[in-house]
């Protein structure tokens, strides 16, 4: 490192979006199914994604990819637990992701801190008490039905003000069972309840979300509109990486809070990037302050 110049102006560092990090401990995940399906395995991915710049790490055991069968709460637990445990252990700012009350509350009693419930509370009436009660930051996804039902769904006349209404909707039950509005964060989900286009359009509006009271998470990593952008020739996992890179560093670039991605590493590149661009600062950047707990 070059020593200061006599006379600038104090260091700064730009502030990017935070990385949340997925390691998903089930046989048949849309992304990364098997890989990490026993718990050293995941634990193992939770720690290097960490070491790779991850500012959560979000740990699933039931796959919502298109078409996906659910998966029995208890053995869903049975995959989680032993990963969130040792990950909060190690320090780590565990998420989990679940759709069901009873993993939720388990799991937050084991250290994890943030419950990333895709469907926003409404596949298990129990949810939001739960969340409550554990006290934890909850990300309220965009949700429309299980994914065996996803695309029937998919039907909008204005897709930004219907996201939005459903989305403030889960807000109010939200606080209704008593959650601190300053845990909640909003995801417009991605791929759920929305074809190859409605994504594209979802992630143009948004800076329309962003600039609404809570913190938005967003998720496109590997997701198939991704593949359909790229064409059959050229989807590859290095180019589906690549496109995640670039359209979680243009959601941060669009104020975005955190972006979920499978590989971290390239992530990680195109938030500094981001942060810089924004700043006018070229240092490496450092996280938002505004992190919850963690
Ligand atoms: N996408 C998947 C799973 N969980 N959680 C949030 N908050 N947002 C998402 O877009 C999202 C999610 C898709 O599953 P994968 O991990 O198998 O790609």
């Amino acid at each position: 490192m070059s020593a200061p110049v006599p006379g600038a102006a104090p260091a700064q560092t730009p502030r990017r979006a935070l990385i949340m990090g997925v390691v998903n401990v089930t046989p048949d995940s849309f992304s990364d199914g098997g890989r990490f399906a026993q718990a050293d395995a995941a634990i193992a991915q939770g720690l290097r994604l960490t070491a790779q710049g991850a500012d959560w790490i979000d740990v699933g055991g039931e796959s919502t990819r298109p078409g996906a069968v659910r998966v029995d709460p208890a053995i869903e637990l049975a995959r989680v637990l032993p990963v969130v445990r040792e990950l909060a252990a190690a320090g780590v700012a565990v998420s989990i992701d679940t759709l069901n009350a009873s993993t939720a509350a388990a799991t937050v009693a084991a250290g994890a801190r943030l419950v990333n419930d895709v469907s926003g509370g409404l596949a298990d009436p129990a949810m939001l008490t739960a969340v409550a009660d554990g006290g934890a930051e909850v990300a309220l996804g965009h949700w429309r039905g299980p994914s065996s039902e996803m695309y029937a769904h998919a039907h909008y006349d204005d897709l930004f003000a219907e996201v939005q209404q459903e989305l403030q909707r889960r807000v109010d039950a939200a606080l209704a069972a008593g959650i601190d509005p300053a845990r909640i964060v909003l995801d417009p989900g991605i791929g759920f309840a929305k074809g190859g286009e409605q994504n594209w359009q979802m992630l143009a509006a948004l800076p329309r979300l962003v600039a609404g009271t809570h913190r938005v998470l967003i998720g496109t990593s590997r997701k198939r509109f991704l593949r359909t952008l790229l064409g059959e020739e050229r989807d590859d996992l290095a180019a589906r990486d690549l496109a995640t890179a670039i359209t979680s560093g243009l959601a941060a670039a669009a104020g975005v809070w955190c972006v979920r991605v499978h590989e971290v590493a390239s992530t990680r590149i195109a938030l500094d990037v981001a942060a810089a661009w924004q700043s006018g600062l070229g240092t490496n950047s450092r996280a938002e302050e505004n992190h919850g707990e963690a």
